[in-house]
Parts: C-alpha cells; sequence; structure tokens
C-alpha cells in the first residue's frame, strides 16, 4: 500500500523519507444548493477547514526534476499544479508542508491567491467575486445553456445524465444536425470541470456550446463538423465542488467532490483518481480522505463518476464505442496530455506503437494550434483512475486532457474573468481538428486503410 504522510509512524515517515531521498535533489453559499446542503461551516462533513493549518496554499517545491521524482513527491497526497525543471509548484495545507520539510524536501509558501474579502458570517453568496463575475455560476451556466436549447432546438438537446452527490443535475449536450436522431455518425466527447477550483473549464464548454450553435450553417467547418459528427458536451462533472469553492466569498482553492467520508470529517473524492481502470494501481492517488488526490473508497465510488460512466457505456451500439475521441479540460500549465497515466512506458500493455503514435501525433497537430505543451500523462508525475486512462483502457477512446491557460504564475487556478474570451477561443482550433479528425483517428498516422476500412 501507498505511504501516507499523516499519521505519524515513524516507518511511514522512513518510508518515504527514502522515496524523497531517491529523488535527484531533495536533500534536504451555497448557491442553489438543491439539498440544502449550505456550503461553508455546516457543509456536510462537518469540520470544513476552519483550522488555518488545514487550509489549502500554494507552495514552491524545489527539487523534484524527474517524472520519478514528482510521482514520489505526488505520492504524498498533494496535488501538483506546475511543474519546472527543478521544481514544482503543489497544493496543501500547512500540516502537509510541514510533513514534507521534515522528510527533506525544500518547501516555500507562495502568496495567497487574490480572493475576495470574505463575505459577513452567514452570508450566502451567489456569485464569484469582483473581477471573476464573467465566470459562470451553476445557477448561470444552467440558464445559458437553457437558453440556448431553446434557441437551437433543431441541433441542440439538454439530457440530465444524473445528479452529482449533493443533488445537483449533471448534463449532457448534443450537438448535431438531426439532433433528436441517433444517427450512424461518429462521436466526440467533451468534459469539464472533474476538479473544482478548474472553473475556466466551464467556461471552455459554454465556449463550445455558444460556437457550435450560433456559427451551425454560416461557418463551413462548423456546418460540416455538426452534419457529420454527434458531439456530447458535459460542461460541469463536479457542479457540488465549484459551488463550494466560491459559497464563502473567498476561493477555497478546493479540488475534490463533496461527498462525505465514512469515519472522518475529511470531506471529498478527486474525480480524476476515482475511474475504474487501474484505480489505485500504481502510486498515482492517495487513500487518505484528507489528501488532495484522494481516490476514494472504491472505483467509481463518487456519483459524478459513475454517471458520466455510465452514460459513456449507453453510448456502445451495436456493440461498438461510438465515442471516438476525446477532451477534457482543466488547468492550469497549458498542456496536451495522453495516456497513459498509470505507466512511464509509452508503449507497452494496452497502448501498441501505432496507437502510441496517433495518439502522439494529433496531440503535438493540436497543440500547434494553441500553443500547449504536447506530452504523455505520465510525463508529469503517474496518475491512476484518471479519465483518460479509463476512456482508453476501458472504452479505447482516443482521449486527451487539455490543461488551459495560465502556462504558470501567480493565481494559475484563478485568472481573472478578463482572459475568458482569450483563452476558450485558443481552443478552437483544436477542437475543430479533433472532431474532423474523429472519423478515423488513425489517419493522422497514414494509417486509415489498416484500421478504419469498413466500419
Ligand atoms: O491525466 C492527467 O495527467 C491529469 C492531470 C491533472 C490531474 O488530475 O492530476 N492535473 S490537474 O489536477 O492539475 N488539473
Ligand atoms: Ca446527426
Ligand atoms: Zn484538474
Amino acid at each position: 500500500m501507498r505511504p501516507r504522510i499523516r499519521g505519524g509512524r515513524s516507518t511511514v515517515l522512513a518510508a518515504l523519507l527514502s522515496l524523497a531521498l531517491a529523488a535527484p535533489i531533495t536533500a534536504a453559499q451555497a448557491l442553489d444548493s438543491p439539498a440544502g446542503a449550505a456550503a461553508g461551516a455546516t457543509a456536510p462533513g462537518g469540520a470544513d477547514r476552519t483550522n488555518p493549518d488545514r487550509q489549502p496554499h500554494q507552495y514552491e517545491v524545489t527539487g523534484p526534476a524527474t517524472p520519478a521524482a514528482r510521482t514520489a513527491l505526488a505520492a504524498t497526497g498533494v496535488s501538483i499544479d506546475e511543474v519546472h525543471a527543478r521544481s514544482v509548484v503543489i497544493t496543501a495545507d500547512r500540516t502537509q508542508a510541514g510533513t514534507l520539510r521534515q522528510l527533506g524536501y525544500q518547501v516555500r509558501q507562495l502568496p495567497d491567491l487574490p480572493t475576495a474579502r470574505p463575505a459577513a458570517p452567514g452570508t450566502r453568496v451567489k456569485d464569484f467575486p469582483a473581477g471573476y463575475t464573467g465566470y459562470h455560476t451553476y445557477a448561470e451556466a444552467t440558464k445559458e445553456i437553457d437558453t440556448l436549447v431553446a434557441k437551437y432546438p433543431a441541433i441542440l438537446s439538454k439530457q440530465v445524465i444524473g445528479r452529482s452527490h449533493e443533488g445537483r443535475n449533471i448534463l449532457a449536450l448534443k450537438l448535431s444536425k438531426n439532433v433528436t436522431k441517433d444517427e450512424n455518425e461518429p462521436e466526440v466527447l467533451f468534459t469539464a470541470h472533474q476538479h473544482a477550483r478548474e472553473h475556466l473549464t466551464v467556461e471552455m464548454a459554454l465556449y463550445l456550446l455558444g460556437e457550435l450553435t450560433s456559427k451551425y450553417g454560416s461557418d463551413p467547418r462548423v456546418t460540416k463538423i455538426l452534419d457529420s459528427r454527434e458531439i456530447w458536451i458535459v460542461p460541469d462533472l463536479n457542479p457540488d465542488g465549484g459551488a463550494y469553492d466560491i459559497a464563502s466569498g473567498r476561493f477555497r482553492m478546493w479540488r475534490k467532490n463533496r461527498q462525505p467520508n465514512a469515519g472522518t470529517s475529511e470531506v471529498g473524492t478527486d474525480l480524476n483518481r476515482n475511474w475504474a481502470f487501474k484505480w489505485g494501481c500504481c502510486d498515482g492517488s492517495s487513500d487518505d480522505p484528507a489528501d488532495e488526490t484522494y481516490r476514494g473508497p472504491s472505483a467509481a465510488s463518487a456519483p459524478e463518476v459513475q454517471v458520466v460512466s455510465k452514460f459513456v457505456r449507453s453510448r456502445v451500439v451495436g456493440g461498438k464505442q461510438q465515442i471516438k475521441a476525446a477532451i477534457d479540460f482543466h488547468t492550469y500549465s497549458e498542456l496536451v496530455l495522453w495516456p497513459q497515466g498509470f505507466t512511464h512506458d509509452p508503449t507497452g500493455p494496452g497502448m501498441t506503437q501505432d496507437e502510441h503514435d496517433t495518439f502522439a501525433t494529433l496531440g503535438k497537430k493540436m497543440a500547434a494550434t494553441n500553443g500547449y505543451t504536447p506530452e504523455q500523462s505520465s510525463e508529469l508525475y503517474i496518475t491512476d483512475g484518471s479519465i483518460d486512462d479509463w476512456l482508453w483502457g476501458d472504452q479505447k477512446v482516443f482521449a486527451y486532457t487539455f490543461e488551459m491557460y495560465p502556462s504558470s504564475g501567480h493565481g494559475g487556478f484563478y485568472p481573472k474573468d478578463s482572459v475568458i474570451a482569450k483563452e476558450t477561443a485558443r481552443n478552437r482550433e483544436a477542437v475543430l481538428q479533433l472532431l474532423e479528425t474523429a472519423d478515423c483517428v488513425y489517419r493522422v498516422i497514414g494509417k486509415e486503410g489498416q484500421y478504419c476500412k469498413g466500419r
């Protein structure tokens, strides 16, 4: 089992210290809460992190310079937010940072994020703070989606595919000509907002909805795509976490969902460690509910993951998965990532050379359009139970993760709303290319004849 950093057990510390030393340098409210669950001090799961030692901050950790060293650090359960040549930026609380220092890591707290003044106690905050009001709350996003569905009923339809832990609707929007019919067309999936604090990704999903509806019939590429593809957009995989992150009037730096954990007041599961493929296999997630990358008590234990897994499986028609390609949007670091995350090997079990070459070729092509850095996910650090590994390993979908703006820097999870238009439109070309390629992704390596004949 993976060692944990909390608990003060010397054997655990010794095990972790050896991992740390193996690294090269290390010497050293609620909105519209449907269940009436007020996010904040009285949130389900109790404690909330009112203890200053348990408030998340960002820290620079100097030393880790290789995927293996970063994986050793990530295995302590902190999230790695930025990767640099010889350092990383992590999210952790003071207790966790102290433990890392004990392990010999060089850890420096970064200034806290630009946040609004906290709301007066008892105030129910319903919107993003000043400078961020251009972001959509869950209620605003729902309203905007409903307006678009009413305006473009021939090409856009909305399904409620299930509910979050707190009971918010999880939506799948379908875009296609003859949208009410299930036509035999290649399908592409876009998902957003697994991680609560990554609000820009919801804006990305809304941008795509607006762009693909409003340009149909006038933009020839968009028109051709909607005429020949079925596009699914799940704009908000973690609505509870998103609401909780803004509900106090101060960004909480929240990552996980808001599902309580048995036997502890620590709340939440990291949805992107909870998917049912190689779940918890490889030191790429945490078994400690207090950690940022807690994988949950069992594979697909999070209702949000169950809902989207079931939806994806429902797209198997006549024994064939109709979804051919996917992008899951995250922030930040400006990366195009592809599987597999659970292993450093570019090929091997679950990934042939041709499959790898297809992923890498298309990944690099897309990255050339938005200026992101293309790489296999495990170049950063090992992850297990990620959506991409599940979509690929279980469903054979060419699934990418985009880490959006910014590339690095202060307040990375919380760029002001003034960047939304530019940073969402920045991915337009990459998204159109993925959609255009989806009928035969292997075309990018010139092997259409071998893999796509007689589909
Ligand atoms: O597949 C991946 O490598 C996912 C990367 C993602 C994660 O889940 O760790 N990075 S994030 O948490 O900073 N958005
Ligand atoms: Ca259609
Ligand atoms: Zn993320």
